[in-house]
Order: C-alpha cells, then structure tokens, then sequence
C-alpha cells in the first residue's frame, strides 16, 4: 500500500486544549483590578500578539536572556543530554516558539533513533506554530502539545502516564528564567509539581537569570524600540477585546524598575492622568490617579546559592551548572532524588 504523505504528520501530533475555569480571566482582572495595589498575573500577556510581542523581544539586542541561553545549549547540549542517560522522553513547560529546545533534541536523536516531546504552553496558537514546524524538520519525532497553565497541564500528566514505559528517563525542559515570574513560595510549588511527574534519575534542566547591574537589566525590560513597552500594554488591549474594557492604551505608560532588596525586576502600567475605566463584561468601573501603577510582572534574577536551596527544597540534587561566556545567565542541570 502506498502511504498517505499526508497522513504521517497528524499522527505525530495530539494537541489538547485542558480546560481552565472559562472565566478565570475575568475572575482575575476582578481581584487585580480592585485589589490595592492593583496588580495582573503575567500569563495573560500571552494571547496570539502577546506571544508574537514576545517573540520579538528575545531578538532585541538589550534583552540578552535568549541570546546567553542559547550560546549554553549550543555549546554544551549533547554534554547536557550525555550527563542524564536515556532514552529519555522531554516534557518542556512553557515552549513557546521551541527554537533553544533544538539544541536539545538534535542532541537527543543523535543519541536515540526516536524522541517523544511533550510540551506544554498557555498560548494554543505558539503550540500550533511550534509543532508544526518542529515536526516539518524532524521526521523521528512524536509530539504531545498541551495548552494550558503549567499546574493543570502537569495534574494531567501525573494522572495519565501515557508511553512512559518507552523511555527509560523524562527531562522536563523549563527555559528562558521562566522560573523569574515566581516568587520563592511559588518556585517552590512548581519544582514540587514538576518532581512530582518524574522519578528518581531523571532530570529537570532550569535556565535562571543571575543578579546583576541595574544598567544591565533595566534596557532589558524597556528597550530603545518600545516591544516591550507594547508586550505590556497589550494586556490592557485583550482586556478591551475579550472584557468589553475601555481601557485608553495611550493613557498609560510602561515602566520597567530593578527592585534591588527583592532581588527582581518589576513591570508596571502607569495611569499617565487621572482616569476611570469600564469593564463592561464584569459590570465595574476602574478608577485611577495620575502616576497610579498596575504591576503587571516580576521578574526575579538569581544567585547561585538561590538556585541551590530551590534545588534542595524541592526534591532535586544539583548535578551541573553552566554559564554564557558573559556570565549572566545560569544554566542548571538538576537530577531527580529521593525525598
Ligand atoms: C518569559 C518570564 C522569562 O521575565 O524575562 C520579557 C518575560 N517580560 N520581557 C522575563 C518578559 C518582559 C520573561 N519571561
């Protein structure tokens, strides 16, 4: 029989959309938006344009992140994949565009003739766009996309240990300091959540970024361009869209600050004049003062002794660490233990 070239492709690929609470979002504009001091959770920025702003951003020349990420993997990812033994399967949380984790998995199918990718990612449309490519330039790969939050869509996968058995190793992939967006209690219920799907031996890779100059890191989140400034204030465009908000995008102002004592970065909205502003969908009005702020992201950076104690908090031994020649960013190589 001939074989469908159109077949092949679907069967490498399975996407479940998990479902959230329907109206999570509005649930969580409400309390942000009347809390004092008003604040929004950094997930929502990630709608189709707010991934594609993000996209962009990990090409602007401050933000260095991606760029020191990358020079780690590509220089030392079959050291990486080689220290953790397989076959193993990888779980990514927060894929996003999946181009640092090619690193990854061509060191992989160097090693091992066929490779199962799970990942996970809040914005179904980065999951699409990703999949489809990955599986375009790598024939021997089978993919399970889940979109969702990463506390849902790793219960599901505590729950349903779909073809584990094939793999002797799980490394769960977590890039780009998206562990920055968690404070300490936070990091700690995640890496507990992540352990938690895997067994003794297998492995978590941790991109963090380090503490450094204010120079440094304020261009990073406020760059001479105006993307990040746009990745911030389209969460006050979705708003308008998906809440019937009235929110005048020109009306407020992106403002990036290094909060030195809490060791992050911190993004903000700021109300350029006193204002109100309806939500029509949750029937409230908004009201603000000139220079009155939304906090709408932390980013926090790391010290080595930080990601040490995360580490030994949460059932992982610290295996290996490597840094970009600039030293700014850390790469972590934790391994799975017993608790
Ligand atoms: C995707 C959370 C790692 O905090 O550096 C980039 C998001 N915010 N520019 C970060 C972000 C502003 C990014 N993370």
């Amino acid at each position: 029989m001939l074989a469908n070239p159109n077949a092949a492709p679907t069967a490498r690929l399975a996407i479940h959309q998990l479902a959230t609470a329907a109206d999570e979002f509005a649930a969580d504009v409400r309390a942000g938006l009347t809390a004092r001091p008003k604040a929004l959770p950094p997930k929502y920025f990630y709608d189709d344009l707010g991934s594609k702003l993000f996209e962009a951003i990990c090409r602007l020349p401050e933000y260095y992140l991606t760029r020191a990420e990358s020079q780690v993997l590509g220089r030392h990812a079959e050291a990486i994949i080689e220290d953790v033994g397989g076959p193993a399967r990888l779980l990514e949380l927060g894929s996003g565009s999946a181009e640092k984790t090619r690193h990854l998995i061509d060191a992989l199918l160097q090693r091992q003739p066929e490779l199962h990718y799970l990942m996970v990612d809040i914005s179904p449309a980065s999951l699409e766009a990703a999949s489809r490519e990955l599986l375009r330039v790598y024939p021997d790969l089978r993919i399970t996309a889940y979109a969702a939050d990463y506390f849902t869509a790793l219960a599901a996968l505590a729950g349903a240990e779909q073809s584990k058995q094939d793999y002797r190793r799980t490394i769960a992939v977590f890039l780009g300091s998206n562990i920055g967006n968690m404070d300490g209690h936070e990091s700690r219920a995640f890496l507990r959540a992540v352990r938690r799907v895997l067994d003794v031996g297998d492995a978590l890779l941790l991109g963090a970024d380090l503490k450094k100059q204010a120079d440094v890191l304020i261009p990073a989140y406020d760059d001479a361009l105006g993307v990040t400034a746009a990745f911030n204030l389209n969460l006050l465009v979705r708003i308008n869209r998906e809440l019937g908000g009235d929110f005048d995008i020109r009306q407020f102002a992106h403002r990036a600050v290094y909060n030195e004592a809490a060791g992050r970065v911190e993004m903000h909205l700021v109300s350029r004049a006193p204002q109100t502003v309806g939500l029509r969908a949750l029937d409230l009005e908004i009201t603000f003062a000139e220079g009155e702020t939304i906090h709408t992201e932390n980013s926090y950076k790391f010290d080595a002794d930080q990601l040490a104690e995360l580490a030994d908090d949460t059932g992982f031994a610290s295996r290996r660490t490597w840094h970009d020649e600039m030293k700014r960013f850390s790469f972590n190589l934790l391994v799975a233990i017993n608790q």
